[in-house]
């Protein structure tokens, strides 16, 4: 049997943001742990984009304009869906669920979903660099190993 499987040397790698303006103290920290996970794993700054959106509705239309521009190995998806603050939840959380996934099955680009659901701030704030790590930083090395298996097997390995 053979094996192969993305890694985390994410040097050349290009890789856009789109993060979500809504709930902004919490994806603020969520961009942070998605810069940190890149650093650690070797993007260089310059290679990386950061486009902000109203809210998480609005994440798959951009995912969807850079995913198709051929410029970027990866996007990685930022939101902050708290159902306390809204009567609309399941359509908010469901339609940016559901865009961002068909995104990535249409463009063949990874877009990895790092939009937090949750029933109230605090248990955002734990999932966003609180006691519950930061779902950022997480879904950058997801990023980073989607790229990088990509690339492996566009190269053909395992040969
Ligand atoms: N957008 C979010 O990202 N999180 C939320 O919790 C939220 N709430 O509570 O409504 C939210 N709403 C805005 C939505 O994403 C769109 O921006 C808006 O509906 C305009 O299309």
């Amino acid at each position: 049997m053979r094996e192969v499987e993305g890694s985390l040397h994410g040097a050349g790698l290009r890789i856009a943001i789109v993060a979500s303006r809504f709930n902004q103290l919490v994806t603020s920290l969520l961009v942070e742990g998605a810069k940190a996970g890149l650093r650690d794993a070797g993007v260089r700054e310059e290679d990386v984009l950061l486009a902000w959106v109203p809210g998480s509705f609005e994440i798959p239309v951009v995912a969807k304009r850079l995913a198709s521009s051929g410029r970027f190995d990866a996007i990685i998806c930022l939101g902050a869906v708290i159902r306390g603050e809204t009567a609309h939840f399941d359509y908010v959380a469901g339609e940016s669920a559901r865009g961002i996934a068909q995104v990535a099955r249409e463009t063949g680009v990874p877009c990895v979903f790092g939009v937090l659901t949750t029933n109230d701030t605090t248990q955002a704030l734990e999932r966003a660099g609180g006691k519950a790590g930061n779902k950022g930083y997480d879904s950058a090395l997801t990023a980073v190993r989607m790229a990088t298996l990509l690339r492996a097997l566009e190269r053909g390995d395992p040969s």
